[in-house]
């Protein structure tokens, strides 16, 4: 938990180097498999995570290596991991979508759409039962608001007001289908007040006024009141996954979100309010894309796991 203008910005050009790095990995088909970039949505996971503390759990979803950077996943274990590498930080088992890093408490992505609201849930079930204050928080798309673990975790942890944060971060696509084509109102946010929990919407490309709500849940739910929704409105730039020829949306309105990038709009915040120095912002620039390259490097100079090892994490073989 900083607050620290210069850590926010520092964190979200992390996570916006990370993924244009990646995506560059993998049109040289250098990447296995699929990526689903998060670029665009940076101020979603960094000012969430702002709020939380290393003893927090996060869930995340197919989306996840915001979410990963901004809770303090070591930057070559992770990049070793999306290349599915031994010195991942799962060992390269668990690839793009299912990096996980339990002693910093994120609990893993997950390529279930939905399926890692429940499991954010129990985190915060065993969090109030340990009594120490931890929250727990689900990370989701507006697709998985449709999916009926979304109203099923809901209700239980308004019922039994768990320290849990929903942050659904509307990016008004899921995979092809564009999120007014499968609801019958504007905000996921409105749902809330059904189960009994605040919901609020919140301009998911502005980092601090996604810190300040997430503040403002994360101290609820550590004041043992229970559950907050949060919908951040945002976008993704990508396609659902890399090579996606996104025919479902235009081109203008494309241009349209990316002039209101997150990064950017931050960095202005920071020259003409906060009083700091362009050459400052330059040098910290220069200094994350050169920590990003030497993750890269080590990820690709890393050995693949050997053939040999593939049960040994496995709970039963
Ligand atoms: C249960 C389930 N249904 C369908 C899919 C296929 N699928 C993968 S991602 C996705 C869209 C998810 O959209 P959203 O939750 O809004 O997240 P976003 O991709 O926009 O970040 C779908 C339908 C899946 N992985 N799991």
């Amino acid at each position: 938990m900083s607050q620290d203008p210069l850590d926010l910005y520092r964190r979200m050009l992390l996570i916006r180097e990370c993924e244009a790095q990646l995506n560059d990995l993998f049109a040289k088909n250098l990447f296995p498999g699929y990526i689903h970039s998060y670029l665009g949505q940076e101020a979603c996971a960094v000012g969430v995570c702002d709020a939380l503390e290393d003893t927090d759990y996060v869930v995340s979803n197919h989306r996840g290596r915001g979410h990963y950077l901004a809770k303090g996943m070591d930057l070559k274990a992770m990049m070793a991991e999306m290349l599915g590498k031994s010195t991942g930080v799962c060992g390269g088992r668990g690839g793009e979508m299912h990096a996980a890093d339990p002693a910093i408490g994120v609990l893993g992505g997950n390529g279930i759409v939905g399926g890692g609201m429940p499991i954010a849930a129990g985190a915060a079930l065993s969090a109030q039962m340990d009594g120490k204050g931890a929250v727990a928080v689900a990370f989701f798309g507006e697709g998985a608001s449709n999916n009926g673990s979304f109203g099923e975790t809901m209700n239980v942890a308004a019922a039994w007001k768990l320290p849990l944060i929903l942050v659904c971060e509307n990016n008004l696509y899921a995979e092809m289908t564009p999120y007014e084509a499968t609801v019958g109102q504007p905000d996921v946010a409105l749902r809330a007040a059904g189960y009994g929990m605040p919901g609020e919407v919140v301009d998911g490309n502005d980092v601090v006024a996604v810190r300040d709500a997430a503040g403002r849940a994360v101290a609820r739910a550590r004041a043992g009141e229970g559950p907050t929704l949060l919908e951040l409105k945002t976008y993704r730039w990508g396609g659902h996954f890399e090579g996606d020829p996104r025919k479902y949306r235009t081109r203008e309105e494309e241009a349209e979100w990316k002039a209101r990038c997150p990064v950017a709009q931050f960095r202005k915040v920071l020259l003409a309010e906060r009083g700091i120095a362009g050459d400052r912002l330059v040098a910290l620039e220069t200094e994350v894309a050169g920590e990003v390259a030497d993750a890269i490097t080590f990820a690709l100079d890393s050995p693949l796991p050997v053939p040999e090892t593939a049960l040994s994490k496995v709970f039963a073989a």
